[in-house]
């Protein structure tokens, strides 16, 4: 492939320098760094966008249509260089001219499209799906803004505008001419002609929808599929003409203000931020937009006479609930726009539709209003309600529990409309994302519609792009691995497993060992440049890295650090593998408890780091603004992976994959996929602690469980600790954490933090211990590896494919 783009080091360097004055006017020599990033990211753009226009016309091959309100992609320009095979030649002439290649790329800027896991997962299917030769295109929305740079003042969490966008984003192409119309608020109105009738909406705002495409180059460059991010713009130039008469500027530019929000921010998802007004319209907004392309380019394909034909050419996935309106747009544009049947339309949708649950948090499963659902999509309401009205219809009323059944499935219920019924309703396949996530999602969360309709149901367990977060995040261990097995491991993640043979090997451990040290002293250069703190690169790097929820437990861990400190300070001669606990992840703007925790393991990271008496055993780091890039430095240094969640909380989880992708040791509950991990590896190269489901289950079932009573009854080490949250210990940063007490304590230990407390100090005291046995620890590192190719994403979308889409 690299020939097709660059002869060779010398072109590459010609069509450079030729870019920098046709870009900027500038030669190469008289650009800034920025700039010199700017002009290479956009040249590689324009050599995939040429790939893409001269990609074969796949009219008559089935179309996946991968529809997310989120998708993380991460910095992508060593992204492209790796799959496009271009990373060396490009690598060596940037070299030449004097700026490394990874200088540059530190000047790129993480699109601020996605909050976390979800839109993560979506970008590394994008990756996958061109890889392995899917048809699969992305369609979600383009954020103004990302969700918030995060800021630490005094250990505090402090929201930043995240203007992604300042300098542009090289990827991508306005594609204007391909805006569509999106109409909210009106009327509908019904129109009979000849005993036919039909609906149309008249009047409310109409928006124009302004795709945004953004080429995904799968690796090898064979493939190269399509992202298509959504703005909102008005739909004219019209403005309040009579309050511009009058001269209120300000209110005559109100309207074009009003649509542009639409696409203005990205809403945290998290923290109870759904049921606003806004966010149910870029819901509407982007899946709207995106199904009238997807019948466009169907009907240009395929004609628009047979329109039964629609599910042999067209997949539609909706990734967890925001595009749950999928179904009823496609019936409204089938049933009113083209003149198909009601139970046509509807068989038609449901051929089409499948959908992906991602969690079983109740503030995820989103609900709206009736009246707020009805004034904005008048149209759609009156599908949804016919639809809930003939499904009730049919309702099974022969099962002794129907009434419960019903209540359970039903769309509308209780003056709300529920996005997670709509979507399974609509949906041939329901699937979770991970084989426990799916077993609770059969057995508890969606349990009356695995009751009716089982054969819906499938797991799917999540991966990751092993090429990004071991390609592309790991340079030397990488290489080390391309040494050692070529690298077809890259297009294949199976492959991976023929590190096993070497997981004895010396001088392979040697090698690793280097790279990990190598990876050490990178993110201890990072974490001293952006929060201040040294880490001594002979430590344990212990590490939590993921969004802030109280599920998650960051608490459970920064209380292990308060008791390690404890217990060092009582018995200075107590043995403790040296080790450096660090912290990354937001917490949404208004989750007040997740923000205090992050408070907190500042304040304990401030007054630990500077006692002279424990720093040399305990270190504690809290990175700023985690993001897909500095997640990327972060994985590769880790020796232990926290994966901490009650079991039954976290859906699956993905650092865990990206983190024994690396070579962490896995020290975790059985949670989400860590269950699978744990499966893989064989015990003794994970760690395992805590209650498992059924036990979580049992003991809030029994009412048994007391968290005043471990206070009382554990005074001496417990009970010191959670006196610690508010008696001034670590208040001096930042005032004390009475919040945090008060929480933990009056929600009786919802999320089992005391419960769990022994099993886990215990098993983290056990795993540290085997740290000492560098040849043991590094075969288990190794063999964590090995055995992460399961975890490829490019394996998830084959089963995806396979199953689901029949692409
Ligand atoms: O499935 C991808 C990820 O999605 C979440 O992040 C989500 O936003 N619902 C879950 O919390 C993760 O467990 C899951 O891995």
């Amino acid at each position: 492939m690299s020939e097709t783009f660059f002869k060779d080091k010398d072109d590459f360097i010609a069509q450079y320098r030729d870019s920098c004055r046709k870009m900027l006017g500038k030669r190469y020599e008289d650009l800034n760094e920025r700039d010199r990033y700017f002009v290479l990211a956009s040249l590689i753009a324009h050599k995939a966008r040429d790939l893409r226009s001269s990609a074969a016309d796949l009219k008559d091959e089935k179309q996946v249509y991968y529809f997310s309100i989120e998708f993380l992609l991460g910095p992508l320009l060593d992204n492209y260089l790796l799959n496009l095979g271009i990373r060396d030649v490009v690598k060596a002439g940037c070299r030449e001219l004097g700026t490394p290649l990874d200088e540059l790329e530190q000047r790129e800027v993480d699109p601020g499209l996605g909050n976390g896991g979800l839109g993560r997962l979506a970008a590394c299917f994008l990756d996958s799906m061109a890889a392995v030769g899917i048809n699969g295109h992305g369609n979600g929305m383009r954020y103004r803004y990302g969700l918030f740079r995060q800021e630490i003042d005094h250990g505090r969490q402090v929201e930043k505008m995240d203007n992604w966008l300042e300098n542009g984003f090289s990827w991508e192409a306005r594609k204007g001419e391909s805006s569509v119309l999106v109409r909210f608020g009106g009327n509908v109105v019904r129109h009979e002609d000849d005993g036919r009738y039909w609906f149309e909406t008249e009047g409310g705002q109409i928006v124009k929808a302004v795709p945004y495409d953004v080429p995904i180059v799968g690796y090898g460059g064979d493939k190269v599929n399509n992202l298509r991010i959504w703005s909102a713009e008005p739909a004219s130039e019209d403005f309040d003409l009579q309050a511009f008469n009058n001269g209120d500027y300000a209110q005559a530019m109100r309207f074009r203000a009003d649509v542009e929000a639409i696409s203005q921010i990205l809403y945290p998802n998290d923290a109870g931020e759904h049921g606003r007004l806004l966010r149910l319209k870029q819901e509407y907004l982007f899946v709207s937009a995106g199904l009238q392309t997807v019948l466009r380019d169907f009907e240009r394909a395929h004609g628009k006479d047979d329109w039964s034909e629609l599910p042999t050419y067209v997949a539609i996935h909706t990734n967890d609930t925001h595009p749950a309106m999928c179904g009823p747009e496609l019936m409204r544009i089938l049933v009113d726009e083209r003149g198909i049947d009601f139970d046509e339309a509807f068989q038609i949708a449901s051929a089409c539709i499948s959908y992906t649950n991602h969690t079983i948090m109740p503030e995820a499963l989103e609900k709206w209003p009736i009246d707020m659902f009805r004034n904005l999509l008048p149209r759609l309401y009156m599908l949804i309600e016919e639809i809930d009205h003939r499904y009730r219809d049919t309702f099974p009323h022969d099962r002794d529990n129907w009434q419960d059944l019903l209540a359970e499935t039903a769309i509308l219920w209780d003056g709300q409309v529920r996005m997670a019924n709509l979507s399974v309703i609509f949906a041939h396949s329901v699937n979770g994302v991970s084989a426990l996530h799916t077993g609770i999602l059969e057995d508890t969360t969606l349990h009356g519609f695995y009751e009716l309709t089982p054969e819906k149901f499938n797991n799917k367990t999540n991966g990751i792009s092993h090429r990004r977060f071991l390609g592309n995040s790991n340079p030397p261990y990488g290489k080390l691995i391309t040494d050692t097995i070529g690298d077809g491991w890259l297009k294949d993640a199976t492959q991976l497993s023929r590190l096993g043979q070497y997981e004895d090997d010396p001088s392979f451990q040697e090698e690793f060992a280097k790279a990990r040290q190598w990876n050490k002293e990178r993110l201890a250069s990072y974490v001293k440049r952006t929060s201040g703190v040294e880490l001594d690169c002979s430590m344990v790097f212990d590490v939590q890295v993921k969004r802030f929820h109280a599920y998650k437990r960051q608490l459970l861990n920064i209380m292990k650090v308060m008791d390690l400190r404890n217990r060092l300070l009582d018995d200075p001669s107590l043995e403790v593998r040296p080790t450096a606990f660090v912290f990354s992840g937001k917490a949404a703007q208004s989750y007040t408890f997740a923000k205090e925790v992050i408070r907190l393991i500042n304040a304990v990271a401030d007054v630990v780091n500077k006692d002279g008496r424990v720093n040399d055993r305990i270190r504690v780091a809290f990175v700023p603004n985690f993001a897909v890039s500095s997640a990327q430095l972060i994985y590769p240094a880790a020796d232990i992976s926290e994966q901490i969640s009650w079991a039954g909380s976290e859906a699956s989880g993905t650092s865990n994959m990206k983190l024994m992708m690396n070579g962490a040791i896995t020290l975790g509950t059985y949670d989400g996929a860590n269950v699978e991990i744990a499966k893989l590896v064989g015990e003794d190269s994970i760690k395992i602690f805590g209650l498992r489901t059924e036990e979580v289950d049992a003991l809030r079932a029994s009412g048994t469980w007391f968290a005043w009573d471990v206070y009382n009854k554990d005074h001496e080490r417990l009970g010191r600790i959670i006196d610690q949250l508010n008696d001034g210990t670590f208040a001096e940063l930042s005032g004390s954490f009475q919040s945090v007490h008060d929480e933990l304590m009056m929600s009786n230990d919802h999320d089992l933090v005391l419960a769990d407390f022994y099993s886990y100090v215990k098993a983290w005291e056990e795993l540290v211990q085997t740290y000492g046995d560098r040849r043991s620890w590094i075969r288990a590192s190794i063999h964590n590896t090995a055995q992460s190719g399961f975890f490829s994403s490019d394996r998830t979308v084959r089963e995806y494919n396979s199953e689901i889409w029949h692409a």
